[in-house]
Order: C-alpha cells, then sequence, then structure tokens
C-alpha cells in the first residue's frame, strides 16, 4: 500500500493512525502543502484525486480518496481490531462524532478555504485564525457533550477500545492548538486524547514522527 500524505495535515494523520492500529505497513508518498504554490494542485497529483486534497490511498492498483471512506475500507478490508462497534446505533453514534469532525469542523478550517476567506475577503491572518478557531470551537464544544452524554464512558470517545471517532479527534487537537483554541475547556477530550497518544498507533502517526517533518 501506498498513502499519499503530508506530515502536518490531519486528514492524512487520521488514515496513517488507522493504518498503524491494524498493524499495516505502507510506503509515503510526500506531498508537500506549500512548495511550489502546492504540490497537491500538481497535474500529476490531480490525475489520482481529483479533489486536490490528501490523503490518497493506493491499494491494488486503485487510489482511495477521503479519509474516513479510505478507514472504512481499512476496516472492512483488514476487521481486527475493528474501528466500530457492534450494534447499529453505537455505529451511529460514532460515525456522528467522527462527522462532526470530518463534516462540520475540518472542512471550513482548512488551507484552501482560509487561503479563499483570506484573499476573497481582505481578511488579515488575526481574522482568519478567528474564523478557524470559532469553527473548531463549536464543534469541540458539541463532541465533549456528546461524550459526556453517554450513560456508560469509557476511556476513549466512545468505549473502552479506540474507534473511528478517536482516530478523527486527535488530529483536530492539534489542528486546534495551531490555531490558539483554548483547549482546556474540553476535560473529557483532553482526557481521551491523553489515553490515545499514549498508544504506539497514535504516536507513530503523529505529524513530527513522519519522515517528510520539517
Ligand atoms: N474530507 C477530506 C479532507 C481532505 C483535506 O482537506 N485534506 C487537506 C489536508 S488535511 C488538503 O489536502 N488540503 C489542501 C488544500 O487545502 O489545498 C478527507 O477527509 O480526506
Amino acid at each position: 500500500m501506498k498513502l499519499y500524505t503530508f506530515f502536518r495535515s490531519s486528514a492524512s494523520f487520521r488514515v496513517r493512525i488507522a493504518l498503524n492500529l491494524k498493524g499495516l505497513t505502507y510506503d509515503q508518498v510526500p506531498i508537500h502543502l506549500r512548495r511550489g504554490g502546492g504540490e497537491q494542485l500538481m497535474a500529476n497529483y490531480r490525475a489520482i484525486n481529483p479533489q486536490a486534497l490528501l490523503p490518497t490511498l493506493e491499494d491494488s492498483g486503485r487510489h482511495l480518496t477521503q479519509s474516513l471512506a479510505i478507514i472504512e475500507y481499512l476496516d472492512e478490508t483488514h476487521p481486527n481490531p475493528p474501528l466500530l462497534p457492534k450494534s447499529a446505533a453505537d455505529r451511529a453514534l460514532v460515525r456522528s462524532m467522527a462527522l462532526v469532525i470530518g463534516c462540520e469542523v475540518h472542512p471550513i478550517q482548512n488551507l484552501r478555504v482560509l487561503n479563499y476567506v483570506k484573499k476573497e475577503y481582505n481578511q488579515t491572518d488575526e481574522q482568519v485564525n478567528r474564523w478557524a478557531q470559532h469553527w473548531i470551537d463549536l464543534g469541540l464544544g458539541a463532541l465533549e457533550q456528546m461524550i459526556t452524554a453517554q450513560t456508560a464512558r469509557g476511556k476513549f470517545c466512545f468505549g473502552d477500545s479506540p474507534t473511528l471517532a478517536d482516530i478523527c479527534l486527535v488530529p483536530q487537537l492539534g489542528n486546534a492548538r495551531r490555531f490558539g483554541c483554548d483547549v482546556s475547556r474540553y476535560p473529557s477530550i483532553l482526557s481521551i486524547e491523553k489515553t490515545c497518544v499514549a498508544i504506539p498507533a497514535f504516536a507513530g502517526a503523529a505529524p513530527e514522527k513522519q519522515p517528510d517533518a520539517e
């Protein structure tokens, strides 16, 4: 397997965690999101990922895009350890937690969106940062509430083993800190993060551990 990735890309970080949790080895193809105006925008990368976004996973000659689709693919093709719970209602809860980040938070604090807001609406770096903080805080606040609302709480977002929700949460916290969010407002989330980063699959997927880290 080959993963097109960038060390600081949080969507790539999600897939790296999932690959590590599954114990799968893979080669990394680094795509620098800023160098030369962004290598993701080059024709050769667009040919495999028409959205010009990271990550892309190459497996058995196919190119898979969208981190959550890739992670579910890995979960279906390598079922152990499972990244989604057994019951349909629990799976829906875990997916909803993952989607708070994957659908509602991450896309509107992404590089291309921030660049667009900055250029098209003539915003300063400070204003653009406030935009990112606003949407991240809204999502993390909701997620904190979803976690604490569960009658039976475990060490992770759901239960006592890592799921798709934790895989999305940990990379997003890196973004939250980068944009200056006050994450101390989310004590349950912070305790889950502490548990996750003690697991080698999470720690080894961290941006600073990647071969292309700067
Ligand atoms: N929903 C997509 C998001 C992918 C995405 O936004 N990737 C970012 C890096 S985390 C990217 O490639 N950004 C490039 C850009 O904004 O030009 C996924 O989960 O794979």
